[in-house]
């Protein structure tokens, strides 16, 4: 089943957003396989935010990002990916639509709450830098035929 990578960023936590936001991608039905606090080092995120590099808000990027403890997690489900780039949004508050995570509940580029993977090949190199094999958990969930067909 597919799988992606969420990170509550640092400013969903100081808010006390982490519960709302876990919340709407759970209700989805997407499934919670790891999950965890911590708090990235600049070698981390930089890894993490590789493909920025050299980019204008790069540095910015990496300081917010290390600015407090976040929530890594991992989501498994049908299209697992996609799924949670819609409930999230566009990547600017200012364009994510009303009933999105990042639309909702942000204003701004620089403080839009959450991350999402992109796509499968990106999901899979994030969930490896975050999770240990032994960190991500298979199981089934009682209700899951009325949840996936
Ligand atoms: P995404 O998070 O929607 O995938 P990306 O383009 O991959 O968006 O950018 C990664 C993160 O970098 C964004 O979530 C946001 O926190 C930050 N970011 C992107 N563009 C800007 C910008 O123009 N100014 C400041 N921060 C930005
Ligand atoms: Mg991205």
């Amino acid at each position: 089943m597919e799988r992606t990578l969420i990170l509550v960023k640092p400013d969903g936590l100081q808010r006390a957003l982490s519960g709302e936001i876990i919340d709407r991608l759970e209700k989805t039905g997407l499934k919670i396989s790891g999950i965890k606090l911590l708090r990235l080092s600049e070698d981390i995120a930089s890894k993490h935010y590789e493909e920025h590099t050299g980019k204008p808000f790069f540095e910015d990027l990496v300081n917010y990002i290390c600015s407090g403890p976040i929530i890594a997690m991992v989501l498994e489900g049908p299209n697992a990916v996609e799924k949670a780039r819609n409930i999230i949004g566009k990547t600017n508050p200012l364009e994510s639509p009303a009933g999105t995570i990042r639309g909702d509940l942000g204003l701004e580029v620089s403080r839009n709450l959450i991350h999402g993977s992109a796509n499968i090949s990106d999901a899979n190199r994030e969930i490896n830098i975050f999770f240990e094999k032994h960190e991500i958990i298979e199981y089934k969930r009682s209700n899951e035929k009325w949840i996936i067909d």
